[in-house]
């Protein structure tokens, strides 16, 4: 199969490096978004989101000529879905940007095209809902043009490799149509690609997330037991994982993110009675936001009026990224409990903050009032931060580390009070 012409449909963290992607490698590529700011950002030569190495890929790709940006489709080979897929209040996956990116391209599909979903989706998405709405205009999938699922598995913040290098599963929803898929992946990824049918490719995805989920949540687990009995639970975990056959996670303050936090609610959604496991270790991992709260809690007696200063609010490490953020979740239950609380977060701004939080625009205004200090998201930078460093900015002496980023600096002999999550020392 020829792939000439490549429409991409949603220019998020997946879509945007996938388009920049097979443009640069010398395809005609259309990259489609329904928000007009993102259209225009990426056509004035901005970036609309924060991903090691994007900015140059998508600069070379808009630089040949190969890259359009549009806020609509156009005839093409090929048809990649890369929207998003949250969740609603209740848990439900909300499916709405799927089933408008799919009609969005029924007026433009013509017969031998491939489309291919890449958004993590329920199982029998692909045959259930999408190859519905693609046969609105008579064209059958199988035998007129193929279809495939094909998740997208990259890490954020190693997208632009993990998208080349790791192994691709592309699910068919017949072996022709898997085939095709393999014939476009091909053009750009040097992992293994792997053929199968697009149900089992679907649960593939929400298999590998929901695992990962589990053992983060057991992990979490284990941080409560750690301080119940007095522990160290990181070296604990580290000792358990010496054994040939166990490799425990790490535990934090939580799990967020739009993807391991959103995935295993697709598999409860769709079969509640057999999946007590995932449900359990959902709750677990949302309530360790509310253990963070008690841990502080306990340390400093009283949250009302306390000068909380939090470190971080992106969902994880050297990411831009607030969806689903423990931090934020965390940052917002102390405030609630009468604390104040200032943030800092140095990759960006973060809107829909609770009024009464304070967003500090530098590292030192942030530390420099505060009674305690809570390391939230082990950025590079503050892990890089000294006890000079700190004991410099702020005349506060109180630390809780709730994802092990401290633990090999000298604070006692600089005079600090340092309480790490998961560990057994609380006063
Ligand atoms: N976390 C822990 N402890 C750990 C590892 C992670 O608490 O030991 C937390 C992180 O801080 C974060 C959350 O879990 O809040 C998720 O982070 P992550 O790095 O585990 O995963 P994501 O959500 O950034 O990316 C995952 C990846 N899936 C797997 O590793 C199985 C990625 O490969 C997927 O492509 C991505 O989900 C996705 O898009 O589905």
């Amino acid at each position: 199969m020829q792939f000439e012409k490549i429409c991409v449909m949603g220019l998020g963290y997946i879509g945007l490096p996938t388009a920049s992607t097979f443009a640069n490698q010398g395809k005609r590529v259309i990259g489609v978004d329904v928000d007009s700011h993102v259209v225009e950002t990426l056509k004035n030569g901005g970036l609309h989101l924060h991903e090691p190495g994007l900015r140059t890929l998508v600069q070379a790709a808009l630089a040949s000529g190969n890259l359009t940006i549009s806020s609509t489709p156009e005839a093409a080979d090929a048809f990649i879905i890369a929207v998003p897929t949250p969740f609603y209040e209740n848990k439900k996956a909300d499916m709405r940007a799927v089933k408008s990116a799919a009609k969005a391209i029924v007026p433009y599909l013509q017969p031998g095209n491939l489309v291919i979903l890449e958004s993590t989706s329920p199982p029998r998405t692909t045959l259930d809902i999408v190859a519905p709405i693609l046969s609105g205009n008579g064209l059958k999938p199988g035998k007129d043009f193929y279809l495939a699922y094909s998740p997208e598995r990259v890490l954020p913040g190693h997208i632009l490799r993990e998208m080349i290098e790791n192994a691709r599963v592309i699910g068919g929803i017949d072996p022709a149509s898997a085939e095709a898929g393999k014939a476009l992946y091909s053009l750009i990824s040097r992992g293994e690609i792997i053929l199968t049918d697009s149900t089992t490719a679907e649960m593939v995805k929400l298999m590998e997330n929901t695992y990962r989920d589990i053992n983060i949540a057991i992990a979490n687990e284990f941080s409560r037991l750690g301080q119940r009995f007095g522990i160290d639970i990181w070296d604990a975990i580290t000792i358990a994982n010496r054994h040939p056959r166990v490799k425990i996670l790490q535990p934090g303050p939580g799990v967020g993110g739009h993807c391991i936090s959103v995935d295993p609610w697709f598999l409860v959604e769709a079969a509640p009675d057999l999946t007590q496991l995932i449900h359990t270790a959902r709750k677990v991992n949302d309530s360790q936001p509310q253990f963070v709260v008690e841990t502080m809690r306990q340390i400093v007696k009283d949250l009302k009026g306390c000068r909380v200063t939090g470190l971080g609010l992106a969902y994880k490490p050297d990411v831009d990224d607030i969806r689903e953020s423990p931090a934020v979740e965390i940052v917002s239950q102390l405030a609630e409990a009468g604390a104040q609380v200032t943030v800092f977060e140095p990759f960006k701004k973060v809107d829909g903050l609770a009024e009464n939080i304070r967003q500090a625009g530098s590292l030192e205004s942030a530390l420099v009032d505060a009674d305690i200090i809570v390391l939230l998201v082990a950025h590079s930078q503050f892990l890089a931060l000294t006890t000079a460093d700190i004991a410099s900015q702020t005349r506060c002496r109180v630390l809780l580390d709730t994802v092990n980023g401290w633990r090999n600096q000298d604070w006692k002999t600089a005079g600090f009070n340092v309480y790490r999550l998961g560990v057994g020392k609380l006063a």
